[in-house]
């Protein structure tokens, strides 16, 4: 874990410790239950690292333009010339405070001819070494569309005894998803339409779906694993600046890769890699969650009255709860995307970054202001700041398109509004 990440993860953990310190009031079954919920969501983030892939494929098959295409940005050498030394290592791609972690494999499928047999063990004892020192959480096993047919048998070997040492030294059957790269190569070539816009070109790649499966499913071990195989075109140019060149990505069903491996991917990776590949669905799953957390934690403690405290209990739970939407949504988890929200929302506060500072303005429009309020006004309008949250930064629509934004504002008018 980086530091920074760290520093971010101690603050918000330094934020719930003091909220817990607050509840001693609270009876304990209640207090029992806003601890559950605050640790629940203590625990959906803590979770968080970075997804592991192995990627295995031949030169020039696309992996780096895949790993590009699926980060959304060129962190790969697209068609650089690699030493090959046969050796296998971990690379971490690197973008935005976002990490993910690749095991390129090539080496055991060079070219089409029978590998030479020192170069076949020094590669293989190579990625001995890299999955003994870290188990990848899944395998992408590329193949170009117009190579289907060319002999993979020998790599197929490798790659099955590869997957049996995975397994003995971490007990774990590493999920293989089949990525048939380049399809725009197929007959009727043509990067610039969607392969669906030509039934020709959809026959054809149908056609190298089926054989490029039933090479994965020739053999039983590979078989059990295989998830699924999934064509795609991951041709995208970028601009000087890393940003992509919207005129000229040509991506076609990366998303459905992306999708397919938040599901293939363990708890924690996971949400790793929705927050890098943008995958709104499942974002929207967990901030979902995590407003329903806090809507129980707040509606717990709204329904007593709290004596005066240092930090208004309810609107601190909407502060780690709005902080927590903006992480799942990819930005940094800190309290500044919450100032972001709330000037967003209208608030002026100014460059004030001040937790005490966010809280009081945040106080002025929010239901659950202070801590004496019904459990259900506290329950609705932690509902409809997470909405508008999950809106803001998850759907990325302008704050006044937000529904939301108006109930919000009601509430705040039939509230009383208390300044601390
Ligand atoms: N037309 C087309 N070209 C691609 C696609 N993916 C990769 N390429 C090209 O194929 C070449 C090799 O890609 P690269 O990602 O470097 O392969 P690697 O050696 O497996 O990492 C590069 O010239 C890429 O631009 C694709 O989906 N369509
Ligand atoms: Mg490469």
């Amino acid at each position: 874990m980086t530091t920074t990440r760290q520093h971010e993860l101690d603050n918000y953990f330094a934020l719930i410790n003091k909220l817990l310190g607050q509840l001693s009031h609270l009876p304990p079954p209640l207090k029992a239950q806003v601890e559950r919920e605050l640790k629940e969501l203590l625990h959906i983030l803590e979770e968080v690292r970075s997804p592991r892939f192995m990627v295995v494929g031949r030169r020039g098959s696309g992996k780096s333009t895949l790993i590009n295409a699926l980060f959304n940005a060129p962190v790969a050498k697209v068609g650089a010339v690699e030493a090959q030394t046969g050796a296998a290592h971990w690379y971490t791609y690197e973008h935005g405070g976002k990490n993910i972690e690749i095991l390129d494999t090539r080496g055991i499928q060079e070219g089409g001819k029978p590998i030479e047999q020192d170069f076949a063990s020094s590669s293989q004892e190579s990625i001995l070494l890299a999955i003994r020192e870290k188990c990848p959480d899944i395998v992408l096993f590329l193949c170009k569309a117009k190579e289907v047919d060319s002999a993979i048998h020998e790599s197929l070997d490798i790659f099955e005894r590869i997957l049996r040492n995975i397994e003995n030294i971490h007990d774990y059957a590493l999920p293989i998803v089949g990525v048939l790269t380049q399809c725009d190569e197929l007959d009727p070539p043509d990067i610039r339409k969607l392969p669906t816009d030509d039934e020709e070109k959809t026959q054809n790649i149908k056609a190298a779906v089926k054989v490029f499966t039933e090479h994965l499913k020739s053999r039983k071990s590979l078989n059990d694993k295989l998830v699924k195989v999934i064509p795609t075109v991951a041709f995208v140019r970028y601009g000087k600046n890393g940003t992509m060149d919207a005129s000229r990505d040509y991506r076609w069903n990366i998303d459905r890769l992306q999708s397919l491996l938040v599901e293939e991917l363990p708890t924690g990776p996971n949400l790793a890699f929705a927050r890098i590949a943008k995958v709104r669905k499942f974002q929207k799953k967990v901030a979902t969650n995590i407003v329903n957390i806090c809507s129980v934690a707040s509606s717990t403690v709204g329904a007593l009255p709290m004596p005066g405290d240092d930090l208004p209990i309810i609107t601190t739970i909407q502060m780690l709860m709005i902080a927590a939407i903006a992480y799942v949504a990819g930005r940094e988890l800190s309290f500044q995307t919450v100032t972001e929200f709330s000037c967003a929302m209208g608030i002026n506060i100014g460059t004030a970054f001040a937790l005490r500072e966010v809280a009081r303005s945040l106080l002025k429009i929010i239901p659950g202001f202070g801590n004496v309020v019904s459990a259900s006004v506290a329950s609705t309008g932690t509902q409809a700041l997470g909405q508008a949250a999950i809106a803001y930064f998850i759907d990325e629509i302008p704050f006044k398109s937000i529904p939301e934004t108006n109930r919000i504002k009601s509430y705040f008018k039939c509230n009383f509004i208390m300044g601390f």
